[in-house]
């Protein structure tokens, strides 16, 4: 009797053994589940980036509704001063000042129009022209809220060859420190128009002048760099330069339309020859690696 009392206590305890196997199972699964988390949160993100192509997408699209055809998105204004795809997507869906979009507005740096005259007036220099403007704009096109609209200088503290109080449209990714808040905020969302008079997609001449896109649409604002992994640390986006090769032919690989090469007979396409095309730079916050998010089947080539 005696000894079947002190088995069963044995039985009831753990021992060393037992515990150090139970706590090893633990840190296995919590091995397990950490990254199975962090793939939830990534995929999670990529859903909204998505959904934020879209809504930027129907922007675009009432702004092309309303005034026959898509924004600009050349390099340069008409004055020849870098003003870059992204920034004229968000005047045009925004406004140069996110309160709309001015009609008579030629895409020009300075917010001037064809005779000079200040399209987007400050409120407090001059309220009754502020008011005069505000009653002629169209949009905006997109909710304040979504569109993620930061001014080039609160991203980069080098602004290169641009005016850093115009804005651009960020992504959803939270890799750069935005300067005034110290908030984390996305990388700007590049815009590409269609040139439909031309008939090219030359990747072994991104240069040429028949090409229905032109790389060199958003080229100096990629050139900057990752605000939040400055050079000389920092490598130059994928999307800009590329040992071996010239720049711009990563942008040409990557929007080459699969399905036309495929058949080997029509001419090489790129996607969405007769629109435009949105590119994010991804969670990693670099464009023209395998995690960019586009509103065209992304299927990143080296
Ligand atoms: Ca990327």
């Amino acid at each position: 009797m005696k000894s079947n009392v002190k088995q069963s206590n044995r039985e009831a305890a753990f021992t060393i053994v037992e515990l150090l196997t139970v706590m090893s199972i633990i840190v296995i699964l919590i091995g397990l589940l950490v990254p199975a988390l962090n793939q939830v949160k990534r995929y999670a993100y990529e859903v909204k980036q998505r959904a934020q192509l879209n809504s930027i997408d129907t922007a675009i699209e009432l702004f092309n509704s309303e005034f026959d055809g898509y924004p600009d998105s050349d390099a340069l204004d008409p004055d020849a001063v870098p003003y870059c795809g992204a920034m004229k997507l968000c005047e045009a869906v925004m406004g140069r000042d996110l309160m709309g979009y001015h009609p008579d507005s030629i895409f020009r740096s300075n917010g001037m129009g064809s005779l000079n005259n200040n399209l987007y007036p400050p409120q407090t220099a001059n309220p009754i022209a502020y008011r005069n403007s505000l009653s002629a704009r169209k949009g905006p096109y997109l909710p304040l809220d979504n569109a993620n609209a930061y001014q080039l200088m609160d991203l980069y503290k080098e602004v290169g060859p641009y005016a850093g109080e115009n804005f651009v449209l960020c992504d959803v990714f939270r890799n750069v420190t935005h300067l005034q808040s110290g908030k984390k905020v996305g990388m700007p969302i590049l815009y590409y128009r269609a040139n439909t008079s031309n008939t090219q997609h030359d990747f072994a001449n991104p240069d040429n002048p028949q090409n229905i896109y032109d790389y060199r649409d958003n080229q100096s604002l990629v050139m900057l760099g990752k605000p939040f992994d400055p050079p000389p640390d920092g490598e130059p986006h994928r999307l800009a330069i590329e040992t071996g090769h010239q720049p711009g032919y990563r942008f040409y690989m990557n929007t080459t339309n699969d399905k036309v090469l495929a058949s080997h007979t029509a001419a090489v396409r790129p996607y969405r020859a007769d629109t435009y095309i949105l590119i994010s730079a991804g969670s990693d916050g670099e464009y023209g690696t395998p995690d960019d998010i586009t509103n065209y089947d992304w299927r990143f080539r080296e």
